[in-house]
C-alpha cells in the first residue's frame, strides 16, 4: 500500500478491518464485545499497515546499503504502544471514530494495553525515545535488547510500605512482536580454552564451551512519526539449545533434562530492578553476555549477507553502548574476528576501535560496573585472555608513552582493579575502545572529563563529548496531552511535533490574556482528570484548584524525595501553628519505585505514606495540603500525571543527576521547575530564562567545597530551629502513633551517617524557593506566562535534536528517505 492510500483509509475501511480481526480471533460477536478483544483487533489492524511499511523500509535499505546505527541497551522502557503508533501513522482520528462506531471510547481501549516495562527508569526510557526519533528521522537503526519474561516489578502499597509483584506483560500475548526463528543464535558459555598449533607453527586458541544457549529474536516494529520508516527493536529470549539432553530424557532423568532447560530460560527471565548500583550478580553478567553475543552475531550475519569481505564493515555498522551494561560486546566482537574469522590481532583491534561508541549515564561510583576476574574465568575464559592482552598493550603502549614509568598511573588506568578480589573495570574498557564517549548533559559531560575520566581525557583529547538528552514530543505532548496539543496547533503553524522549535512562536502569546486563559483552562481540565485518577488509585480527594506539585522518578537518596518531604513537614507545621496562613492550597504528588533491596529508599516511601495519611486526614488545615503517593509509577501513569502538573520537582544534589528527562517532559507540558543547578536543569534554565524557573541550592563547586571543608549536617540542624523541629517531629511517633523511632532511618541518615546528599545544606534555600513559588502562583497571569514560556522554549529538548547530534557528531549517518 502506498502512503497516499493509507492516509485515505476511511473510518469505514478501518472499522471493517477491526471487524475482520475480531472474526479472525473467533471473538463471539453475538454478545457485547470485550474490551481486551477489541484492543487486540485494533492492534492487528494497525499491524497490517506497520508490517507493510517495514517491508518497504527494508527494501529501501537493501537497495541503498546505507550505514546503520545499532543501539545496544539492556533496557527499553516503551510503555504502551497503540496510541503512539496511531499518532505516528496519522491514524488516531480514524481509529477513534471507527471504535466509536463499534461502541467504544478509544481511551478506554488504550487502558486495556499493558506497558512494555523492560527498563528501570531514565536510561531505559531514553532508549525508547531515541528509537522513536531514529525512525522519525528516517535513519537506518536497529535496537537490540533482552526479551525479559518479566519487566520491572509492579508496586503496591500495603500498610504504607512497598510490596513488589512480578510484571506479567505477556500474560495474554503481546500484539507488537513477531518471532524470527530464522535469525536465532547459539551462544557458548563456560568451558575452557585450548591452544592448538597450526601446521605452519602458529598458535590458535580454541574455546570449548561447557554449555550452549539458544537466543531467539522477537522483533517489535518501531513506527516513525509522519514518515515512511519503520525500524525494528530486536529482543533476545534465551532457550535451551537443541542440544537438549535427550539422553537424560530418555533414561527417564526428566529432572536433569528439564533443569538444563530451566537454567537456560532463566537468563531472560527477569529485568534486574536496580537503577544505580552495579550488583555483582552472576546471572546479570550472563544476561549481559548472552544479549551482546546474540546481537554481535546478528550484526555480523546481516553484514555478511550482503558483503563478501570485511572491508566495509566499519563503514556500514556503528554500535552504540547504552552505558557500560553492554561493554562485553567489545570482547565478543574481538573474539569472533580473531577466532572465527581469523583476523590478525591488530586488524581486529582496529576494527573494534572504529565501530563502538559509549554513552555514560551516571557518575555515582556505586553504579560503575565491575565484574570479578573469577567470574570471567569461569564463564568467559577466552574473553578474559583477550581482555588481558588489550590491557597489556594499552598499559605498555599509550599509558607508558604519556606517563613513562608511572606505576601509580598504570594501576589507576588498568582494566583490572587490583585488590582482594581482582575486578574488571567495564567503563575503562569502553572508554579505551570507543571512538567517542559522551555524557548526557553539558554539566555531566564536563564532570565526566574533569572528575570521572581526567586521565583518559588527557590521553584522548577529542574522544569525550556531550550529547544532551531529549524526549519525544510525540508521546510526551501530542499523545499524552491532546487538549494542549490542539491549543498549540491553533497558534503554531507547521508540524511542531516534528520540529519542536516551532513552539517558540508561543512566546508571542505569553502575555496574551485570552491565550493565558485558554492555556490555564487546559491545565485545569487535565488536573480534573488527574484528580479522578488520584481518587481511584488512593481514595484521596484533591482540589483541582490547588497547585499540583509533582515529583516522579525512581526513588533514590540523591534525587532527594526526602528533601521534598521535609519541606512538606515545614508547611504542615506552619499551618498548624497558624491555620489562617496565607498559602495556596497544594497537592504534593509522588510516583516512584524503590529497588527492592534498597533499604533507605523503601523507608522514604514508608515515611511519605505515613505523613500523607496524617496530613490528608487532618481537618485543622482545611484541605490546604494534600500528599498522595501514586502506586506503580510507570510510563502510562506518567502520561496522566505530566499534563496536570503545575510544579516540577528536580531537586537532586548538584553533580549527581546526569541529566534527568522527566524535567523536560514536565516543562514541555507547562509545569514550572523548582530545581537545583544539576543535569539538564541548567540547560532548561538557559532556555526558559531565570524568570521562568525557581533555582535553589548549592552548585557543584559549592558542594565540592563543602566536602573539602568537612560537611557537618548536625551543626545545620542545631542552628536552624524550624529544620530541627521538623526532624525531631519525624523522629517522634506523631506520624506512626505508638511506634517511636519508626521513621528514624531517615533522620539517622541525615544526622548520624553524614547526610551524604547534602539535604540539610540545601533545606533553607529550598524552603525559600518554595515560598517564592507560592507567591508567584498568586499572580495567576504571571504564572500563566511562566507556564507558557516553559512550553514555548522546550524546542532544544526534543529527542530529534539529540539524535541529529549523535548522527552528525558521532555516528556519521546518512538518511534513508524514500525516492
Ligand atoms: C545496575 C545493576 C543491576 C541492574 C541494573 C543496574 C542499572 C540499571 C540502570 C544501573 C544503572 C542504570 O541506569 C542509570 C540511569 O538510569 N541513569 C540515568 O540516565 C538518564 C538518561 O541518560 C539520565 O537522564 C539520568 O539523569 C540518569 O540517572
Amino acid at each position: 500500500m502506498t502512503s497516499k492510500s493509507r492516509k485515505n483509509i476511511t473510518v469505514k475501511a478501518f472499522k471493517a478491518r477491526i471487524q475482520h480481526h475480531l472474526n479472525f480471533h473467533a471473538v463471539d460477536l453475538s454478545h457485547s464485545i470485550d474490551k481486551k478483544a477489541i484492543l487486540m483487533a485494533v492492534c492487528s489492524s494497525v499491524n497490517e499497515i506497520v508490517f507493510d511499511k517495514l517491508q518497504s523500509t527494508n527494501i529501501r535499505r537493501h537497495e541503498r546499503n546505507s550505514r546503520s546505527i545499532n543501539y545496544l541497551s539492556l533496557e527499553y522502557l516503551m510503555g504502551r504502544m497503540l496510541s503512539n503508533n496511531l499518532h505516528n501513522l496519522q491514524l488516531f482520528k480514524t481509529a477513534q471514530a471507527a471504535t466509536k462506531e463499534l461502541g467504544f471510547e478509544i481511551e478506554d481501549i488504550f487502558e486495556e494495553g499493558h506497558d512494555l516495562a523492560l527498563g528501570n527508569g531514565g536510561l531505559g526510557r531514553l532508549a525508547a525515545c531515541y528509537l522513536d526519533s531514529l525512525a522519525t528521522l528516517d535513519y537506518n537503526a536497529m535496537g537490540y535488547g533482552i526479551h525479559y519474561e518479566h519487566g520491572l516489578f509492579e508496586q503496591q502499597f500495603y500498610n504504607n510500605r512497598q510490596i513488589e509483584s512480578p510484571d506479567e506483560w505477556r500474560e495474554y500475548g503481546n500484539p507488537w512482536e513477531v518471532c524470527r526463528p530464522e535469525a536465532e543464535q547459539e551462544i557458548p558459555l563456560y568451558g575452557h580454552v585450548e591452544t592448538v598449533a597450526e601446521t605452519d607453527g602458529t598458535l590458535r586458541k580454541v574455546w570449548h564451551p561447557g554449555q550452549i544457549i539458544k537466543g531467539v529474536p522477537w522483533d517489535v516494529p518501531i513506527v516513525g512519526y509522519n514518515c515512511e520508516t519503520v525500524n525494528v527493536l530486536r529482543l533476545w529470549e534465551s532457550r535451551a539449545s537443541s542440544h537438549f539432553d535427550w539422553e537424560a530424557f530418555n533414561a527417564g532423568d526428566y529432572q536433569d533434562a528439564n533443569s538444563a532447560q530451566t537454567q537456560a530460560e532463566t537468563i531472560s527471565k527477569v529485568l534486574y530492578p536496580n537503577d544505580s548500583t552495579a550488583a555483582g550478580k552472576e546471572l546479570r553478567f550472563i544476561q549481559q553476555y548472552f544479549f551482546c553475543a546474540c546481537s554481535i552475531k546478528d550484526i555480523i550475519r546481516r553484514y555478511l549477507k550482503h558483503h563478501d569481505d570485511w572491508s566495509q564493515f566499519a563503514d556500514k555498522f556503528v554500535i552504540q553502548l547504552n552505558d557500560t551494561h553492554p561493554t562485553i560486546a567489545i570482547l565478543e566482537l574481538m573474539r569472533l574476528l580473531l577466532d572465527e574469522y581469523r583476523f590478525s590481532w591488530d586488524n581486529a583491534w582496529q576494527m573494534c576501535k572504529q565501530v563502538f561508541a559509549y554513552t555514560n549515564h551516571t557518575l555515582l561510583p556505586e553504579a560503575l560496573e565491575k565484574w570479578s576476574v573469577e567470574l570471567f574465568e569461569t564463564i568467559l575464559p577466552r574473553h578474559l585472555e583477550i581482555l588481558y592482552r588489550i590491557n597489556e598493550e594499552f598499559l605498555n603502549g599509550q599509558v607508558d608513552k604519556m606517563w613513562p614509568g608511572d606505576t601509580a598511573m598504570r594501576r589507576k588506568l588498568s582494566l583490572i582493579e587490583e585488590g582482594q578480589q581482582k575486578m574488571v573495570r567495564m567503563a575503562h574498557l569502553s572508554v579505551i575502545t570507543s571512538f567517542k564517549v559522551n555524557g548526557v548533559a553539558e554539566i555531566h559531560s564536563e564532570l565526566v572529563k574533569q572528575d570521572l575520566f581526567p586521565e583518559f581525557h588527557k590521553l584522548y583529547p577529542n574522544k569525550l563529548t556531550n550529547v544532551t538528552n531529549g524526549i519525544t514530543p510525540r508521546r510526551w505532548l501530542k499523545a499524552c496531552n491532546p487538549a494542549l496539543s490542539d491549543l498549540i496547533s491553533k497558534k503554531v503553524k507547521g508540524d511542531w511535533a516534528k520540529n519542536l522549535s516551532l513552539l517558540s512562536t508561543l512566546t508571542d502569546y505569553a502575555e496574551d490574556k485570552k491565550f493565558q486563559q485558554q492555556f490555564m483552562q487546559v491545565k485545569r481540565e487535565n488536573k480534573v482528570k488527574l484528580s479522578e485518577e488520584i481518587k481511584k488509585l488512593t481514595g484521596v480527594s484533591v482540589n483541582p484548584d490547588a497547585i499540583f506539585d509533582v515529583q516522579i522518578k525512581r526513588l533514590h537518596e540523591y534525587k532527594r524525595q526526602h528533601l521534598n518531604l521535609l519541606h512538606i513537614l515545614a508547611l504542615y507545621r506552619r499551618l498548624l501553628e497558624n491555620p489562617r496562613l496565607d498559602i495556596n492550597p497544594r497537592v504534593f504528588i509522588f510516583g516512584a519505585k524503590a529497588a527492592p533491596g534498597y533499604y533507605l529508599a523503601k523507608e522514604i516511601i514508608y515515611a511519605i505514606n505515613c505523613v500523607a495519611e496524617k496530613i490528608n486526614n487532618d481537618a485543622r488545615i482545611n484541605d490546604k495540603l494534600k500528599v498522595v503517593f501514586l502506586p506503580n509509577y510507570r510510563v502510562s501513569l506518567a502520561e496522566k500525571i505530566i499534563p496536570a502538573a503545575d510544579v516540577s520537582e528536580q531537586i537532586s544534589t548538584a553533580g549527581k543527576e546526569a541529566s534527568g528527562t522527566g524535567n523536560m517532559k514536565l516543562a514541555l507540558n507547562g509545569a514550572v521547575t523548582i530545581g537545583t543547578l544539576d543535569g539538564a536543569n541548567i540547560e532548561i534554565a538557559e532556555e526558559v530564562g531565570d524568570d521562568n524557573i525557581f533555582i535553589f541550592g548549592k552548585t557543584v563547586d559549592e558542594i565540592k567545597a563543602l566536602n573539602r571543608q568537612g560537611y557537618d549536617p548536625v551543626s545545620i540542624y542545631n542552628s536552624e530551629p524550624e529544620l530541627k523541629s521538623i526532624i525531631d517531629w519525624l523522629d517522634s511517633d506523631y506520624f506512626t502513633p505508638g511506634k517511636f523511632g519508626e521513621l528514624s532511618a531517615i533522620t539517622q541518615s541525615l544526622l548520624n551517617d553524614g547526610d551524604h546528599y547534602k539535604v540539610l545544606a540545601d533545606f533553607v534555600s529550598y524552603s525559600q524557593a518554595q515560598e517564592a513559588l507560592d507567591k508567584a502562583y498568586k499572580d495567576q497571569a504571571g504564572w500563566a506566562k511562566m507556564a507558557i514560556m516553559n512550553t514555548a522554549m522546550m524546542g532544544k529538548f526534543t529527542s530529534d535534536r539529540s539524535i541529529e547530534d549523535y548522527a552528525n557528531n558521532i555516528w556519521s549517518l546518512d538518511k534513508n528517505l524514500p525516492a
